[in-house]
């Protein structure tokens, strides 16, 4: 068994003060990075994706350029590649060895599952190189990116836990239905209390 730590989209955007602000997503930031301060060896993988959407063109309908959003399919302008909107929360601290994903360019890219490392190695082979059979899901947003990322994890075959103590997400009743989608396929739902010490 080789585990991973997968966390998604912690970003300035998707955090209170951000243009598609989740509330609870500061928060989030902070307890990642005291899990991983807690228990620095227990993640011999961790990989960090980030939303990197163009800034022109609308990211294939993603951004709704000509009208007002319908926070479902389409959004306000977030995550624009290389602005401060698209960086890191200021809070969630990653060690080195993180793998940085970036995903979204000019497309909606909810699952990192349609990320690529700075190499342009895509996400789903940088798993499978690194022998990863168990992933643990942190991030946001729970109704958006954490269960479209879920769900390309189990459909690669790995054993997949959602840490809801973790995560946050746009809207309550679709978060609470993204779990409960995300447990019918057979992910885990548990807390970080779970992380075994190393
Ligand atoms: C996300 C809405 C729009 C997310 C991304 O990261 O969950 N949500 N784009």
């Amino acid at each position: 068994m080789t585990r991973a730590l997968i966390i998604i989209d912690v970003q300035n955007d998707f955090t209170e003060g951000g243009t598609l602000a989740v509330d609870g997503g500061a928060a989030v930031a902070g307890a990642i990075s005291a899990l991983l301060a807690a228990h620095p060896h227990s993640y011999p993988h961790i990989f960090a994706s980030r939303d990197w959407h163009d800034a022109e063109g609308g990211n294939n309908g993603h951004f709704a350029v000509d009208g007002e959003p319908d926070f479902i399919d389409s959004w306000p302008v977030h995550c624009v590649a290389d602005t401060p909107g698209a960086e890191y929360h200021p809070a969630l601290e990653l060690p080195e060895s993180t793998v940085h994903i970036l995903k979204g360019q000019g497309q909606p890219g909810y699952s990192i599952f349609d990320g690529v490392d700075a190499g342009g190695e895509k996400f789903g082979e940088l798993l499978i190189a690194a022998g990863v059979t168990d992933v643990d899901l942190v991030g946001l947003a729970t109704d958006y990116c954490v269960r479209a990322s879920g769900l390309d994890a189990l459909e690669h075959g790995q054993h997949v836990r959602v840490f809801t103590d973790l995560v946050a997400g746009v809207a309550a009743e679709s978060s609470e239905q993204a779990l409960a989608e995300l447990a019918h396929a057979g992910a885990v739902l548990a807390t970080s209390e779970l992380v075994e010490q190393v």
